[in-house]
């Protein structure tokens, strides 16, 4: 495949934007090789500047859980535009929109819409410390919460993919406060719950992680969570922005079996539209100004455009729950397809699968926390992720990214891509 004009237009990127890119895996930094800019996309397919077809597993991350330029989506933000696009003013649909998402989702009574997911991380955090008077927070290696300074140390995702896992520009008095405990090891939290008794306003964890890779939590280890937050007065903070409204109606908590304190939400609860959110009880989202003492705010916050993306997202998805079935199943029959040529080509390496989340790592041992993520051979990542691209496949430009399925992908469209992993070199 040619990728001229991409490369051209990369070179030209990189004079005004810094690393040519607005998000820095987006750069190939991980892979090598110029990224892809894309012209246009339907469906299960992205159309690059250079008029290549790649079949999409990212889905521009996750947030087009149906496929690129799904009508009733596109539909909604055409119509609502010609109304307006900002007015910093109240308006009905942020007031539909939240209540089909608490009729949807476990655990929650209420709902505040920011405008991105690093941003719902961030006030969520907030308001569980406002909330519980208390200061700490306990993350897990490896998790990614978004880029706001108390979730840059040992973080997922670019942070680790670019060698910045702990971001320069994070002052110690911030990073004291994030303590840092090992996913799937619960008693590496039990610890630092008792080393900081008392002092701990929440854990905050991806339910399923998609930052380090797809990494599924134990059962034990996932309930024993639940079950030390609640006997030491923590908030348990689920980061659904990648698993919210995708691994079922109720997300994570509905697939794990576990409830939520609070909960952050983003990607397809705006439909392709810059939306995130967190929501939680009555009792603690009082506590979020104007009604109570903790500040947050947005002038583009419950945008129009965003929320008619979002409402006819989980309106479609409300309507037709059967598509997260059919979502896993098409995962599971890519997850078979993989391994049935991967084990032909002589390489080590794991599948890990959740619902619509899947990742390949290049390694002997079993793939369960940032330690055995980071184990994963890159070099052989490079050869995987390059030759799949060469033969009309997009995947993340990184290992430590989870490709997220939408439902426009066809079981033909699979079948190409695991002929295109049979004419791959490792
Ligand atoms: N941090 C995002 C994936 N975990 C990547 C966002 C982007 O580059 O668009």
């Amino acid at each position: 495949m040619l990728y001229q004009r991409s490369s051209a237009l990369f070179a030209e990127a990189q004079k005004y934007i810094p690393g040519g890119v607005n998000s820095p895996v987006r750069a190939f930094k991980a892979v090598g090789g110029d990224p892809i800019f894309v012209k246009r996309a339907k469906g299960a397919y992205l159309y690059d500047e250079d008029d290549n077809r790649l079949i999409d597993y990212i889905a521009s991350w996750g947030p087009l859980i149906l496929g690129h330029a799904h009508e009733p989506v596109l539909n909604a933000v055409i119509e609502k535009a010609k109304l307006g696009t900002s007015f910093g003013m109240p308006t009905e649909i942020e007031t539909q929109l939240a209540q089909l998402a608490v009729s949807m989702v476990p655990n929650i009574d209420k709902i505040r819409f920011v405008n991105s997911g690093t941003e719902a991380c961030m006030s969520a955090v907030r308001l569980a410390r406002g909330y519980t008077g208390k200061d700490k927070i306990i993350k897990f290696a490896g998790c990614y919460h978004g880029h706001s300074d108390s979730f840059l140390i040992q973080a997922g995702s670019g942070a680790v993919t670019f060698g910045s896992p702990n971001s320069p520009g994070v002052t110690e008095g911030t990073a004291k406060d994030t303590l840092l405990a090992t996913y799937n090891d619960i008693e590496s939290v039990r610890a630092l719950v008792e080393a900081n008794k008392g002092e701990i306003a929440t854990v905050i964890i991806e339910p399923v992680a998609g930052n380090m890779g797809c990494i599924i939590p134990s059962d034990e280890f996932i309930k024993g969570l639940r079950e030390l937050c609640t006997q030491e007065g923590i908030l348990l903070l689920l980061d659904e922005v990648m698993t919210g409204f995708r691994l079922g109606k109720g997300g994570a908590q509905e697939a794990l079996g576990i409830d939520a304190d609070i909960v952050c939400f983003g990607k397809v609860i705006g439909g392709g539209l810059p939306v995130g959110a967190f929501a939680a009880k009555t009792e603690i989202m009082s506590h979020l100004a104007p009604e109570g003492p903790v500040y947050q705010a947005g002038t583009l916050s419950g945008n129009p455009l965003a929320m008619a993306a979002g409402l006819a997202m989980l309106t479609e998805l409300n309507n037709k729950p059967e598509v997260f079935e059919s979502l896993a199943k098409k995962t599971a029959y890519l997850h078979e397809g993989l391994d049935s040529v991967l084990k032909t080509k002589g390489v080590p390496y794991q599948i890990n699968r959740f619902g619509s989340m899947i990742s390949v790592h290049f390694t002997e041992d079993p793939v369960v926390d940032f330690e055995s993520s980071a184990k994963g051979n890159n070099d052989t990542f490079k050869k995987y992720f390059h030759g799949m691209l060469e033969n009309g496949v997009y995947l993340p430009p990184s290992a430590f990214e989870s490709y997220f399925l939408n439902d426009a992908l066809s079981y033909a469209d699979i079948d190409e891509t695991v002929a295109a992993l049979k004419k791959v070199n490792l």
